[in-house]
């Protein structure tokens, strides 16, 4: 759907730790901006864990800071795969609507922050026939299945961004750098791009939010990626194969990338 619901859900939400944030509730027909509220005042909230920290803007109002919206700002992308993003009194606007939440949150852009999620798969077979499996990691902070996905770094190409991301959180590689060889140049075709846009994550507020590159990467033969040791690292704490299925409950909105991989591989969702 185009509304998204998990950045709204008590359940999902990484600001229910203490101190608690609380949402303000918002029902579907508000959530479009240009749905009438004339005194909508969610809480305000960016997390301590994002000041100062060289991967997150600074406050708007620091001395100095004038972010280019809807601009490549010098390394930081600004522009949203979305298309132009409303600002209003100073800041970008969720081009998906309301969530409830003012502020930074969690992350660490104001306006899109930009990630990149690599969707690895292979066939297992069985007695009935193939079956697509993904290579899926467990999340540190929510501890739900995810695909091994992260930031895209200042300038860094979103190619590299899917590659580092794969070897740090699905093999490893920060406490093996021997492993990265194992990969060797699969990823630099950059993959198969299955969605590129918005993404509906439980950390988005009404003005920053996660935005995504999915490319899939498939190993037919099975003797590639499909081969490698998997083992979980950085911020996964967990790794498997993992059969797609729409009956899958993954982080954010992941599932909605690999049913374009299985209609990609014309096997069943
Ligand atoms: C999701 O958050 C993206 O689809 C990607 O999987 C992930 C990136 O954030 P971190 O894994 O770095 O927290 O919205
Ligand atoms: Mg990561
Ligand atoms: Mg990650």
């Amino acid at each position: 759907s185009m509304l998204h619901s998990k950045c709204r859900s008590a359940s999902a939400s990484p600001y229910t730790r203490a101190p608690a944030v609380l949402r303000l509730g918002v029902p579907d027909d508000a959530v479009p901006w240009a749905s009438a509220w004339p005194h909508y005042a969610p809480p305000d909230f960016t997390d301590p864990c994002v000041v100062g920290r060289p991967w997150a803007d600074p406050a708007l109002d620091a001395e100095g800071f004038s972010p280019a919206w809807n601009a490549l700002d010098g390394g930081v992308d600004r522009r949203s795969h979305e298309g132009e993003y409303a600002v209003r009194d100073g800041r970008p606007l969720n081009p998906r609507g309301r969530t409830g939440l003012g502020g930074r949150g969690v992350l660490g852009r104001w306006g899109p922050n930009h990630a990149a999620d690599p969707i690895v798969t292979r066939w297992r077979s069985t007695e009935a026939g193939r079956v697509l499996q993904f290579v899926a990691i467990r999340r540190r902070d929510s501890g739900e299945w995810a695909l091994p996905g992260g930031m895209v770094d200042p300038g860094e190409a979103v190619s590299a961004t899917l590659r580092r991301e794969f070897l740090e959180e699905a093999l490893n590689v920060l406490q093996d750098p021997a492993k990265e060889k194992l990969v060797g140049d699969v990823f630099a075709s950059g993959g198969e791009v299955v969605y590129r846009g918005y993404v509906d994550d439980p950390r988005n507020t009404d003005h920053a939010w996660m935005e995504t590159v999915a490319s899939h990467f498939h190993d037919e033969r099975g003797d590639g990626l499909a081969a490698l040791p998997l083992e979980a690292g950085d911020d996964a704490v967990g790794v498997r194969w993992t059969d797609l299925s729409a009956g899958l409950k993954l982080y954010a909105s992941h599932s909605h990338f690999l049913e374009a991989v299985a209609n990609k591989m014309g096997v069943q969702w």
